[in-house]
């Protein structure tokens, strides 16, 4: 991908006009704002459908090419509405809905495709800006006949109901006959749609699907534009039934457009969806297509003023903010309680859908921070999945809730039983037996939730009873020794190349944080809401004993740190293990658990992903930097990245101690998981959890941004090149706009709302700050001078 002037040569025939006829929208044209595939190269279709995918939280659609090529796998998907797979160790994933972009296009009867024209110009551009996905195509046929496409797609962020394809051919030499066909339903065999149709009847405007339980319908509408003043549009079926056709006469110079608009519901949002489809296209048919596109770009305008983080002196880090940004808000539906974002959103198959800790660890914060409402539904879903967590805990003998390892629309567990290994070897995989930290991470995410947002309605409707119920499953889970010590045996911990090891300090860590917040909620919500905490502690059959039961378990956990060196064991017995050297390994193009060995990696110290360096991110408060220093030198040249979790939270921790360089190397790594397909998955879907991490690593590792009860604190650290990164946050119902110098760090509390908040640089100086005002502080030497309040 790289920058170019959009357009170039597209923009018409020498001594002739630009089309008259042009698409509903213009290019955001700041070259910043675009992700740009250029040419076509056929082996990297699955990549680039994954990384410029549209979405808006309910929809998502893999970013295709219209006509189709050999590999297109043109997947959209519904949030929320999964199939089982025919093979049951498989479980549940997204189903794949028909496709609303098919179009092909013949001039004369030849369809212009990729693979067989001559192509003269062909680009794809995501616009981040405004959500949309842009295509120029410039064709020559067999001939010699020369025609200018361009495309428009988008799934509206203004109504996420709506999916809306533009398309403009302009015939650049010669007058002929030009056609768009559009599949029926489902006889588009490329999409190789997993819900079935549920009538064959054919109707055109409309397609039902069935996926499990659910019904699925598609209303269809169109809008022909001619030529200027000559040629006929209309649409007919062929005699087979299964596709649509408009066809036009153009002269040299003129073009037509269609315009596409596809209305979808689902009987989990509506009883008759049918008619809910129906009665919505003809209402949105009525606005027209332009005033649909203003909408949804408007509400990407809205997004961005608070979602954008502003880098000065790094493009490529600018551009893949941005990027991770632009899929983090399509991923997300605030709409919906009953859904949450799967470990590569609405982009891809990739762990069909499922959601797993990478919601709460990894893209939490980013919502939390720019957009609670949001994060409130993600942590819902947690909430109204909790029978099911409680179940799971029950079926282990376990009291309490734990969370399933994967996670679809009921909240049971979805984790496939077995895999096959890149070597063709079938293993089981025992995450959903033993990787229980999930529950606290879940607990993690509504107390950070509580933190930010104060939002004590939450904790007495749902975030109590998550922090409760897995408190309860911890204590249960915690095996009490004669020598008083508590011990968490037979898990993995986020290194997933360990398994069956005891007390994994990431997880006992959390369990602790987990049993002590649990315990904390209680004391807040019987003095804060006195009433309301009748209800819910009835509700959850309390014992007045328990919350001081969970304190002694938290107290008694074994915790794995070694004082003397300020070392926290990874688990018990890891510091035996094999030293193996991961970092010359990490160049080779075959993970190191595939070179070693299963046996030989499991009794080595290489470790998959981010495990005790996820812990300092996430607890960083509880210890002194020496410990996250000691730490993080120990554990880095372990970390084998074969996780897409793992590269972002090493940027976060090394930006915190102050190890820019170390940290920008990761920031990158982090950044080309999807863009440069670093990890050689992308073509399952982006990697929201590896987006999420980047993100993070900017505000939590480069502003150093830590969330405290009484207001935030800062820890600046620029990455070499950067000259200024600027970013705003939410908290408690204000808007602080950060501006992070070389030297200076400048906050303004933008929205006009009562109460101070503490603003402090790290345990260093620190101020009040009060709404509609700015603060500045400056570095003096190697310390932080005192905050002044800024003039204006
Ligand atoms: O949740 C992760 C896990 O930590 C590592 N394997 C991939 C999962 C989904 O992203």
């Amino acid at each position: 991908m790289r920058d170019r002037e959009i357009g170039q040569n597209l923009s018409g025939v020498a001594g002739q006009d630009v089309m008259a006829i042009d698409l509903p929208m213009a290019l955001f044209s700041d070259p910043e704002w675009q992700m740009i595939e250029e040419g076509f190269n056929l082996v990297r279709e699955h990549e680039v459908e994954s990384i410029f995918a549209l979405a808006n939280g309910y929809l998502g659609t893999r970013a295709s090419l219209e006509e189709g090529s050999r590999l297109s796998q043109p997947d959209t998907f519904a949030a929320g509405i999964y199939i089982n797979e025919p093979a049951a160790e498989l479980g549940p994933s997204l189903a794949r809905l028909p496709d609303c972009a098919h179009l092909e296009i013949a001039i004369a009867d030849e369809l212009l495709s990729l693979e067989t024209g001559k192509v003269l110009e062909h680009r794809r551009i995501l616009d981040l800006r405004q959500g949309l996905l842009w295509r120029e195509w410039r064709q020559q046929d067999s001939m010699g006949r020369i025609s200018q496409v361009r495309f428009l797609r988008l799934a509206s962020l203004a109504d996420r109901h709506v999916i809306i394809q533009s398309v403009v051919i302009k015939a650049e030499n010669y007058s002929e006959r030009v056609e768009l066909f559009a599949p029926f339903g489902n006889a588009d065999a490329r999409s190789e749609q997993k819900a079935p149709l549920v009538s064959s009847a054919y109707d055109p405007a409309m397609v039902t699907v069935r996926a499990g339980k659910t019904s699925i319908a598609i209303a269809k509408g169109w809008v022909p534009q001619p030529p200027s003043n000559r040629g006929s549009a209309g649409e007919d079926r062929l005699s087979d039934h299964t596709k649509e056709r408009w066809s036009w006469e153009v002269g040299p110079g003129e073009a037509v457009r269609l315009d596409r608009v596809a209305a979808v519901y689902t009987s989990r949002d509506a009883e008759d969806p049918t008619n809910a489809a129906r009665l919505h296209l003809a209402e949105i048919l009525d606005r027209g297509v332009s005033a649909l596109v203003r909408a949804h770009v408007d509400a990407w305008r809205v997004h961005w003023s608070i979602a954008d983080i502003q880098i000065l002196g790094d493009d490529e880090a600018q551009r893949a903010l941005r990027f991770a940004a632009y899929h983090l808000m399509a991923a997300a539906n605030p709409a919906d309680e009953h859904v949450s974002i799967g470990a590569r959103g609405l982009t891809g198959r990739a762990y069909g859908g499922h959601i797993f800790w990478d919601t709460e660890i990894y893209m939490l914060p980013f919502y939390l921070l720019t957009d609670p409402p949001t994060a409130r539904t993600l942590l819902m879903y947690r909430y109204h999945t909790l029978d099911a967590a409680r179940r799971k805990a029950k079926a282990h003998g376990y009291e309490g809730a734990l969370y399933a390892w994967e996670s679809a629309d009921t909240g049971e567990e979805t984790t496939p039983r077995t895999t096959v290994a890149p070597d063709g070897r079938i293993v089981s995989i025992l995450t959903s037996e033993q990787e229980h930290h999930v529950s606290a991470d879940v607990a993690y995410a509504v107390w950070q939730y509580w933190l930010v947002t104060g939002d004590e309605d939450f904790m007495v409707d749902a975030g109590g009873d998550i922090l409760i119920e897995t408190a309860r499953f911890w204590a249960s889970r915690a095996q009490m020794d004669a020598d008083g010590c508590a011990h968490i045996r037979g898990v993995i911990g986020p290194d997933e190349y360990h398994e069956a090891v005891d007390d994994n300090a990431y997880t006992n860590m959390m369990a602790r944080w987990n049993l002590n917040r649990a315990a904390d909620a209680v004391s807040l919500l019987k003095h804060e809401r006195p009433a309301d905490w009748e209800q819910q502690s009835k509700r959850l059959a309390l014992a007045a004993d328990e919350p001081a039961a969970w304190r002694r378990v938290a107290a008694a956990l074994v915790t794995g740190f070694h004082p003397d060196s300020g070392l926290f064991e990874q688990f018990q017995g890891y510091f035996e293990l094999e030293p193996v050297d991961v970092v010359s390994h990490r160049n080779c193009a075959m993970p190191i658990d595939l070179c070693l060995g299963p046996e030989r990696t499991r009794l080595s110290k290489a470790i998959k992903q981010a495990d005790v360096i996820t812990l300092s991110a996430l607890l960083w408060d509880e210890w002194p930097d020496a410990v996250h220093q000691a730490n993080f030198d120990y554990y880095e040249p372990q970390a084998a990245h074969g996780s897409s979790l793992s590269p972002a939270l090493h940027a976060l921790v090394a930006a915190r101690l102050g190890r820019v360089e170390h940290a920008l190397d990761y920031f990158r790594q982090g950044a080309e998981i999807d863009l440069a397909n670093n990890m050689g998955n992308a073509a399952g879907g982006v990697h929201m959890a590896a987006l999420g991490g980047l993100w993070q690593a900017a505000v939590f590792g480069v502003a150093g941004l830590r969330i405290r009860e009484d207001g935030i604190a800062l820890d600046p650290h620029l990455l070499p090149g950067w000259t200024e990164m600027s970013c705003s946050v939410r908290w408690r119902g204000r808007i602080l706009r950060l501006v992070i110098g070389v030297d200076t760090v400048e906050v303004g509390i933008e929205t006009q709302d009562s109460g101070e908040l503490k603003i402090a640089i790290v345990d260093g100086p620190f101020c009040f700050g009060h709404p509609g005002r700015r603060y500045i502080v400056e570095r003096e030497g190697l310390a932080w001078g005192a905050w002044k309040e800024a003039d204006g």
